[in-house]
């Protein structure tokens, strides 16, 4: 800027006009600087903060809900499991049982329910009365390679007998094992060994 004087007072001759208008030049450039120089503000907006959710399911007992040894035709067992959804999302879940033989796992009846079911006795603790709906009714305790499914699909999606959990709630399941009175010596001395297993997922976008 303080070259303007300089340029307004060279001497005259040829060098005056390309001086004036090496001067109109500068003007025109602070000129344009001036009026490019516009008030602006910028804002950032932080925090954006995406954070994903989880499923995850638990049991109590996490092992032998249910068992008995030196059973007889006759004789029943109870067990009960409670099922929780430790997971920040809501979940469906599905049931099935592995059995390391099949002969004793098809006579035996493994009987399911939600305890609620129970009515005027849900009060988180099976009773001996089976109540009227049942999740699995009077059936092999399960079967080796593939297994049973007890209720439930652990395909991808809601599909008929899924129980869904909401986050952070549970619920008891109750079991009962019998023995009917008919089975013959052909099933004494055996040994099945079930492994009950949960399969959960999402329920959200997952219909
Ligand atoms: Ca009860
Ligand atoms: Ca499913």
């Amino acid at each position: 800027m303080n070259k303007l004087p300089k340029l307004a007072g060279k001497k005259a001759g040829g060098n005056v006009g390309r001086s004036m208008l090496a001067a109109s030049m500068s003007v025109a450039a602070i000129a344009a600087s001036v009026t490019g120089a516009y008030f602006t503000d910028s804002d950032a907006v932080g925090s954006n903060t995406i954070a994903t959710g989880n499923v995850s399911l638990s049991t109590n007992p996490a092992t032998n809900v249910v068992s008995m040894s030196n059973m007889a035709p006759g004789d029943v067992q109870y067990g009960s499991v409670t099922v929780t959804n430790d997971g920040s999302l809501q979940l469906r879940y599905a049931l099935k049982s592995v059995t390391t033989e099949d002969l004793l796992a098809a006579q035996l009846d493994l009987t399911v329910w939600d305890e609620v079911a129970e009515g005027a006795d849900a009060d988180s603790t099976c009773s001996t009365t089976v109540p009227g709906t049942v999740l699995y009714a009077a059936a092999a305790l399960g079967a080796t390679t593939t297994g049973v499914q007890i209720f439930g699909n652990p395909a991808t999606g809601g599909q008929s007998g899924d129980r869904v959990l909401a986050a952070n709630t549970s619920e008891v399941l109750c079991l009962k094992v019998a023995l009917p009175t008919d089975t013959g010596n052909t099933f004494e001395s055996k040994t099945t060994t079930a492994t009950f297993t949960f399969d959960s997922e999402q329920t959200v976008n997952n219909a």
